[in-house]
């Protein structure tokens, strides 16, 4: 009996990597530079986990970029256009893209704010074990006398992950290099491989089942190899636990955090193997209940040969250190485990089913953990709320007032809300941080940045402007800093893909309101000009996608919460002058759950959630609401469901295939296909903008198609956002024109 985790963060306590491999792309170092900096977090990290008493330590952890993309490289799938002469620059060419080139898809990973590459698969890939970052870094590990195992992305998950055509009929061809892999690791005597396979915590076909077992047999039967543990993780391994058991891999990981403890030991073939039992949220930066855990793991010392203590999943999405934050309240930090505190808590737990909880283990274990604060004033209100609270007008009736209120013209020309985020306003930002600009002064340039966007967007002839959002950081950290109920972190940086980061806010308690939030600024921009400014906010269920939500109530009930102080700011805003509201929900796809069984229940509440917020709107008020990050189509019916009067779609990119996914779905009101793509500098032509728009209008009536660029401005610079702006006013009066 033992204790292990199945993976820790590798951004570096400080995002040390980031701001490496940053330095990197910009040519202010070089290349051994950062290969001595990765090497100094990696001996960092292996030395603390070994010293915290982990009796196995994961390694092959680290990614310069994604873990995905290493394993394509691992395995010789990478696209020949992405081939350079060193093969850290192949990596990054494939990981950012170059002059020329645009780099690999990135996509959300499982039901996770983490985005990786896709790999491209074709029946001509031509798998090899053509790297040796596993070996290298054991090898690495060994030197500093620190044993490790390796975990590597299953091979199964690999192909499922991959876009071409049928990539997991590549499955057999792609094991021979698993194998390969296997052997080498057994030369170098790596005791064990950990192979994470968290595909099948997802529906899976008797087919991909199938695959999986062979896979394992294969990989399993193999003479000269090291231990095989095989974890699958984000929820239960549902029907592949008893496929890999069949199998005669030495250890299975289960999530028993996000999957139930029974049926485990229903599964007779466990009874010779090591069990890893998944009892601290990997996930979640809460505390655990280390009794409740404790007696889990218990519960399953029969069912298996061995059972060994461990996180449910990678501590990859979790922060490095509480330690490390200093504003916290006490009475939140109490509560709270970040990644090496998570650590100690398996490392606890394995002693003390190992040696029995005498006295010394039984104070840790009993240690209180505080229940969260609770508002008796938003309970009673949510448990007085009924049906009407979360119904309009009909649409009808919305879009004739609204039509009169705001006499736009026929498509009418927006942005999605954010302008670029200039060194100006960093720069203030960071002042009223240090306490170098009083909250007057920030106030000042920050109105004074609105009134250049105004004037901007006046010059430029959009129809319903946007205030800019000079003064929000992040769309989610914003509105937690300004609400009761969350606490906000320093440090607790989560890689979201690459080198960027996100610092999810902790939804601790009952959420409140406790004074209006973008009011001022929103009606600050509307009293600088006639025509109809935007007020925009943040949607429930992407506040709570984008943050460590509360594990003690269900997650509708939270999300009812966060609505009810949005639907008052939308009253005040109403109350203010505005128009027309944004209600963004880019995440409403991320939360959707692995398996379908538990789709409807989700879209229930989430759907719920933003009607909530949305429904106590004036029938003149016009709703916005903007989704992006792509793969909408089982959501589709839940977009409708939400209810807006206008929806803006990311759809630059799958080339407005969105728009008829939604006729089909009925979709009858205002929508607004994205028309260019933001994630790019390149600055798109007038011609190209009047053809979409033109296809568009075939599709949608005119009055309800609206133009607008694809996402938010933030990330982009003025020196393309101006003349992207007038190409796409341009273009729109050119087809209203046409259309006339
Ligand atoms: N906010 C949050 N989560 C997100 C997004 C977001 N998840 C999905 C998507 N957008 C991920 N995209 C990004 C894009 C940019 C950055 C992070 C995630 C980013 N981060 C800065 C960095 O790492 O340098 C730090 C930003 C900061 O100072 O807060 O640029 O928009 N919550
Ligand atoms: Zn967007």
């Amino acid at each position: 009996i033992g204790a292990t985790v199945l993976g820790y963060p590798r951004i570096g306590p400080r995002r040390e990597l980031k701001r490496a491999v940053e330095r990197y792309w910009v040519g202010r170092t070089d290349q051994d530079a950062l290969l001595a900096t990765a090497a100094e977090l990696r001996a960092a990290g292996w030395a603390e986990l070994r010293d915290a008493g982990l009796d196995s330590v994961p390694s092959n952890t680290f990614s310069f970029y994604d873990h995905v993309l290493d394993t394509a490289f691992l395995v010789g799938a990478v696209p020949a256009r992405y081939r350079r002469e060193s093969e850290l620059d192949s990596y990054f060419a494939a990981a950012r893209g170059t002059d020329d080139l645009p780099p690999l898809e990135l996509t959300k990973w499982f039901d996770t704010n983490y985005h990786y590459l896709v790999p491209e698969i074709d029946p001509g890939t031509e798998f090899r074990l053509a790297g040796d970052k596993p070996l290298a870094e054991y090898r690495e590990a060994r030197a500093l006398g620190i044993t490790t195992r390796p975990v590597v992305l299953g091979p199964v998950t690999f192909l499922l992950l991959a876009k071409g055509t049928n990539p997991l009929a590549r499955l057999d061809d792609l094991v021979d290099v698993y194998v390969e892999l296997l052997v080498a690791l057994a030369a170098e005597g790596a005791p064990w491989v950990q192979l994470d396979e968290p595909a099948f915590a997802a529906d899976r076909s008797e087919d991909e089942l199938a695959a999986l077992g062979r896979a394992y047999t294969r990989l399993a039967d193999l003479h000269s190899r090291p231990k095989l543990l095989v974890t699958g993780y984000y929820g239960s391994l549902g029907p592949a636990l008893e496929v890999l058991a069949g199998t005669a891999v030495e250890a299975i990981g289960v999530d028993l955090v996000a999957g139930p403890v029974d049926g485990i030991a229903s599964v007779p073939a466990l009874r010779d193997k090591t069990l890893v039992a998944g009892v601290v949220d990997g996930r979640n930066v809460w505390r655990t209940d280390l009794r409740q855990a404790l007696a889990t793991a218990a519960s399953l010392l029969g069912t298996a040969e061995e059972v060994v203590l461990s996180t449910s999943s990678t501590l990859l999405h979790v922060p490095y250190d509480l330690d490390a934050e200093t504003a916290l309240e006490p009475g939140v930090r109490g509560r709270l485990a970040f990644a090496r505190q998570k650590v100690r808590e398996v490392v606890l737990l394995g002693q003390a089913l190992r040696d029995g909880v005498d006295g010394a283990w039984a104070d840790a274990l009993d240690e209180p953990i505080a229940a969260p604060r609770r508002d008796d004033a938003i309970r009673s209100r949510l448990a007085g709320l009924g049906p009407h609270h979360r119904d309009r007008a009909p649409y009808a009736e919305r879009a004739a007032a609204q039509d009169a209120r705001l006499a736009l013209p026929a498509l009418p020309t927006t942005t999605i809300g954010s302008f670029p985020q200039t060194t100006e306003i960093r720069t203030a930002r960071a002042g009223l941080r240090s306490g170098g600009l009083s909250r007057g002064e920030y106030d000042e340039r920050m109105r004074a940045e609105i009134g250049r966007v105004i004037a901007l967007q006046e010059d430029i002839g959009l129809d319903v402007l946007v205030h800019g959002e000079p003064e929000r950081n992040d769309m989610v950290q914003y509105f937690a800093e300004h609400l009761d109920g969350f606490a906000v972190t320093d440090l607790g940086w989560v890689q979201s893909y690459g080198s960027r980061c996100v610092r999810p806010p902790i939804l601790h308690g009952d959420v409140s309101r406790p004074e209006p939030i973008t009011v001022p600024w929103s009606s600050y921009a509307q009293s600088l000009t006639d025509r109809p400014v935007k007020g925009m906010l943040t949607g429930p269920v992407t506040i709570l996608a984008w943050s460590f939500v509360r594990d003690d109530q269900p997650l509708g009930e939270t999300a009812d919460q966060v609505a009810l102080a949005l639907r008052d700011e939308i009253a005040d805003l109403e109350a203010a002058g505005i128009r027309v509201i944004q209600v963004d929900e880019p995440a409403l796809r991320e939360l959707l759950p692995l398996r379908a069984a538990e789709h409807a229940a989700y879209l229930e509440w989430s759907v719920g959630a933003f009607r909530l917020a949305t429904a106590g709107a004036a029938t003149d008020t016009q709703i916005h609401t903007h989704l992006c990050y792509s793969e909408f189509g089982e959501v589709i019916d839940a977009i409708d469901g939400l209810g807006a009067d206008v929806t803006t779609i990311e759809a630059a990119r799958s080339k407005m295939e969105v728009l008829a996914d939604l006729r089909s779905a009925g979709f009858s009101r205002g929508v607004g296909p994205g028309v260019y793509d933001i994630h790019s500098p390149r600055v798109p032509a007038t011609d190209e903008v009047a053809d979409l728009v033109a296809a568009a209008s075939r599709v949608v009536a005119g009055n309800r198609l609206w133009v607008n660029p694809d996402c938010g401005l933030k990330t982009r610079g003025y020196a393309e956002v101006e003349p992207a702006l007038r190409n796409l006013v341009a273009a729109t009066r050119r087809v209203r024109d046409s259309l006339a």
